[in-house]
């Protein structure tokens, strides 16, 4: 059976890699191939880097009022919301992911770019009393220019709209570059970014394999601003790419986050929020509550009602309603859990539930198990480093200056659960804590809204509410002269 055959979409055309090349994407939870897309390399990347510049250029977009930048997101949500399904059954198919959760974040999606949408014509400026009276000052929110974007496979179209809705509303042409595992809904994006209407070439979608595509795009010298999601030690990389041409880049990276638990929490609520948390989405999101920092007190009610939870946990086919943990998204991210709950239980750590242990895996497809380790040194790398995959550490504590320790243990920083029935706890505790989101009684809720980022190796920059269209632009002060008077040229006003 011929698979479905996809083109680049670069300057409003659908176009075949230069060099003809093609490459298959396989559905994680059949390990078979489904679509076939092109294989793009630095000629290609410089192309939609090139056509990316001139949509800045050009007057369609450069001249549009920010009203008729909100009118094309509005349109462009409707047609997201009115596709949702289909996009919702591609999107898993290409990463596995659950699609009941898959169809919750295409719809999100649309409300996303709705946001953004209203957003556009409320990007202001300000008249600023500079302290020089013959003078007029304001600033204006310009847009960056060309915005290369990197993206990973985990959430490819939700994480992909967190970057493109606030970089159109604010004016920017764009360059995607979606994970190679999963390139399909990227260019499907493409296909409805035309229907909605936007100008040839404000945004453009290369697929590629291999680091090559994204070394090239980071490395373009037309490339304003990088916005990138995926793994910390790729971030560093194209920070320092980019850096070599001083395009800032925002960074949304991998996180190490507690959920931290204490004796006097609604243990029934605390027990669903630490299993959203790390078994959600099979673990492979970057929010993924990896660590329960648990009060001695509960640790043992409440560890019985997460390995129950655990064992109960149903593995299968992410199309199956009843499904709650699909497959593994890449075979290379499958081997890297399995190493590293090895190397950890090798090191000492005992596995409450697991492979085997509770827990069996569907014969076919690529999955693995909701795993519960104790006995883990903090110091360990399964406690320090991020898994990407279902897998939960247990570190229990005394007192809530070690449970803030603990929670700030790590290199990371990108978020916390809190569950406690002290309100005064839950505000001391969320002040103490160094992340960028902070759950008090819940865990693994976003709003486009509400900024998203991390402190320390998790990232730079905020993703989301209206810091995320300040992050698309550069400030330009604007000095009016008012009275006419000259001034001694070789002395700084
Ligand atoms: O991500 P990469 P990978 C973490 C997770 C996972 C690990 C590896 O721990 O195990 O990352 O996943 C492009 N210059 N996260 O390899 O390498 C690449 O093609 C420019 C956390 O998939 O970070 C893809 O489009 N670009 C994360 C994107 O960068 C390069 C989500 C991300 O790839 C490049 C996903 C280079 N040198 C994985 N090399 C989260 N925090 O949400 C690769 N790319």
């Amino acid at each position: 059976m011929s698979l479905p055959e996809y083109r680049l979409f670069i300057g409003g055309e659908w176009v075949d890699a230069v060099s003809g090349a093609t490459f298959e994407t396989v559905d994680p939870a059949t390990g078979a191939p489904w679509a076939r897309v092109p294989e793009a390399a630095e000629a290609d990347v410089d192309a939609a880097v090139r056509a990316a510049r001139a949509a800045l250029a050009d007057p369609a977009w450069a001249d549009l009022a920010p009203a008729g930048r909100g009118r094309l997101l509005h349109r462009l949500a409707d047609i997201l919301r009115r596709d949702a399904e289909e996009l919702a059954v591609l999107e898993s198919t290409d990463n596995g992911k659950l699609l009941r959760e898959t169809r919750a974040q295409c719809l999100a999606i649309a409300d996303h770019t709705d946001y953004f949408a209203g957003a556009a014509d409320k990007i202001e400026g300000s008249v600023i009393p500079s302290g020089k009276p013959n003078f007029l000052v304001y600033t204006q929110h310009v847009p960056i220019g060309v915005v290369g974007m990197l993206l990973p496979w985990n959430s490819p179209l939700f994480l992909t709209m967190f970057k493109l809705a606030p970089a159109l509303a604010a004016g920017c042409t764009v360059v995607i570059k979606p994970s190679e595992a999963t390139p399909v809904t990227a260019l499907e994006l493409g296909r409805r970014i035309a229907e909605a209407g936007f100008p040839a070439g404000v945004a453009n979608v290369v697929t590629g394999s291999g680091p090559a595509p994204g070394q090239a795009l980071t490395a373009h010298t037309c490339v304003d601003k990088i916005s990138f999601t995926g793994s910390t030690r790729t971030g560093i990389a194209v920070a320092k790419s980019a850096l070599d041409h001083l395009a800032p880049t925002d960074l949304e990276l991998g996180g190490k986050s507690a959920n931290i638990v204490f004796a006097d929490a609604d243990l029934e609520a605390a027990a669903n929020g630490v299993v959203a948390g790390i078994f959600a989405a099979t673990g492979q999101t970057c929010i993924a509550g990896s660590r329960l920092v648990v009060h001695e007190d509960v640790r043992k009610p409440l560890l019985e009602r997460l390995v129950a939870r655990a064992r109960t946990i149903k593995l299968g086919d992410p199309k199956d309603p009843a499904t709650e943990m699909g497959p593994i998204a890449t075979e290379a991210q499958h081997a890297k859990i399995a190493a590293m709950v090895g190397e950890a239980v090798d090191g000492g750590a005992r596995v409450l539930v697991g492979a085997g242990q509770g827990v069996t895996l569907p014969e076919q497809g690529r999955f693995a198990a909701p795993t519960i380790l104790v006995d883990v040194a903090p110091e360990a790398t399964i406690a320090q480093e991020e898994v990407f995959g279902p897998v939960l550490v247990v570190q229990p504590f005394g007192d809530e200056d070690e449970a803030v320790a603990l929670a700030n243990g790590t290199a990371y920083g990108l978020a916390a659960g809190l569950w406690t029935s002290d309100v005064r706890r839950a505000h001391r505790v969320a002040a103490r804590v160094r992340a960028g989101t902070v759950w008090v009684n819940s865990y693994r809720v976003l709003s486009y809204a509400v900024p998203f980022g991390g402190f320390g190796l998790s990232g730079i920059g905020r993703e989301n509410g209206f810091e995320a269209i300040r992050s698309f632009t550069e400030t330009k002060s604007i000095w009016v002269e008012l009275t006419g008077a000259t001034r001694d040229p070789f002395v700084l006003g």
